[in-house]
C-alpha cells in the first residue's frame, strides 16, 4: 500500500519562514482548497492519505517533507535548519515509529528533507542555508550500511536542492542549471526548465506520473513532449510560503 503523509494547514502559515521571497498575503481558505486538491491528486495516483492535524503554533508544519527522509529500509528524522521548525518533528516521528526503523540527525548537523533527492540508491543532498556537511556525514553513516551512496551537492539562489532539481522519470531529472551544477548528475538525462520559469524544477514523481504546478506551462510542455503524464495542481498560495509540490507530503510504501 502506498501512503502519503500530509498535514492540515495552520492559520499561522502567514508567519511562515521566508528566505528567498518577500512576504505576500496568503489567502488561507484558498490555500486550504488548493491543499485538498493536491491530496486528491495523490489519491488519484494510488496514495492513501494520512493527514496529521494542524499545529497552530507551527506555521510551516504543512511542509512535512522537511522533517523526515523515508527510505524502504529506514527513516531519518531530520534536524531542520530553521529552529522554528524543529518542534514539527515530534508528531511525524511518532507517526513513523511503527512503519520504519528510525534514526535521527543530531546537532550540530542540520538537514531539511527538501534538500534530499533520492534517485534509486543515491541520495543527492543539497548543501544549502538549511543543510550542512555534518548532516551529510551522519546520513552517510546511517545509510552506507544499506548500500546507499550519499553525495553533497552545492546549490545557489534557492532554498532547497529540490527547488533546483527533481526526478521526473526513470533516469531523467528536471533541472534549473542556474541553481545547481550538472556535474554530480552524470549518467542521468536532464530536462531544463523553461528559462521563463526558474521555479519550475520542483515536481513530484509518483510511479510514472508527475504532480506539477499549473504555474509552469512552458516547462510542462517540455515534460509532455518527453511522454511524461503531468497532473497539474494549483499551489499558488503555498508557493507564497516557499512551498512546492514535493514538500507537502511524504510518500512511501508499507
Ligand atoms: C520554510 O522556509 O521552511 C518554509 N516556509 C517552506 C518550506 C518548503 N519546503 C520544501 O520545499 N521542502
Amino acid at each position: 500500500m502506498r501512503l502519503a503523509l500530509t498535514r492540515e494547514l495552520s492559520r499561522s502559515i502567514v508567519d511562515c519562514e521566508l528566505s528567498f521571497m518577500a512576504r505576500e498575503p496568503i489567502d488561507f481558505e484558498r490555500a486550504v482548497r488548493q491543499h485538498r486538491r493536491y491530496e486528491e491528486r495523490l489519491e488519484e495516483l494510488g496514495c492513501q492519505i494520512q493527514r496529521l492535524s494542524a499545529e497552530p503554533e507551527l506555521p510551516d508544519a504543512v511542509f512535512v517533507e522537511d522533517c523526515a527522509v523515508v527510505l524502504d529500509e529506514i527513516a531519518v528524522i531530520t534536524r531542520p535548519g530553521a529552529p522554528s521548525r524543529r518542534p514539527e518533528r515530534a508528531a511525524i516521528a511518532a507517526w513513523l515509529e511503527d512503519k520504519r526503523r528510525l534514526v535521527a540527525i543530531k546537532a550540530p548537523a542540520t538537514l531539511d528533507g527538501g534538500d534530499v533527492l533520492v534517485v534509486d540508491r543515491t541520495l543527492f543532498v543539497g548543501m544549502s542555508e538549511r543543510s550542512n556537511a555534518a548532516a551529510l556525514d551522519q546520513l552517510k553513516a546511517f545509510l552506507s550500511p544499506y548500500g546507499y551512496n550519499v553525495i553533497g551537492v552545492p546549490i545557489r539562489h534557492c532554498l532547497h536542492l529540490k527547488s533546483s532539481v527533481t526526478q521526473v522519470a526513470a533516469g531523467l531529472l528536471l533541472i534549473n542549471r542556474e541553481r545547481v551544477d550538472t556535474g554530480d548528475f552524470r549518467g542521468l538525462d536532464l530536462i531544463d526548465v523553461d528559462p521563463a520559469e526558474p521555479d519550475g524544477a520542483n515536481a513530484l514523481l509518483l510511479g510514472r506520473a508527475l504532480i506539477y504546478p499549473g504555474a509552469f506551462p512552458r516547462t510542462r510542455q517540455r515534460l509532455e513532449e518527453r511522454g511524461i503524464r503531468v497532473l497539474p495542481v494549483d499551489l499558488s498560495e503555498l508557493a507564497k510560503a516557499e512551498g512546492g509540490v514535493t514538500c507537502c507530503s511524504l510518500v512511501f510504501e508499507i
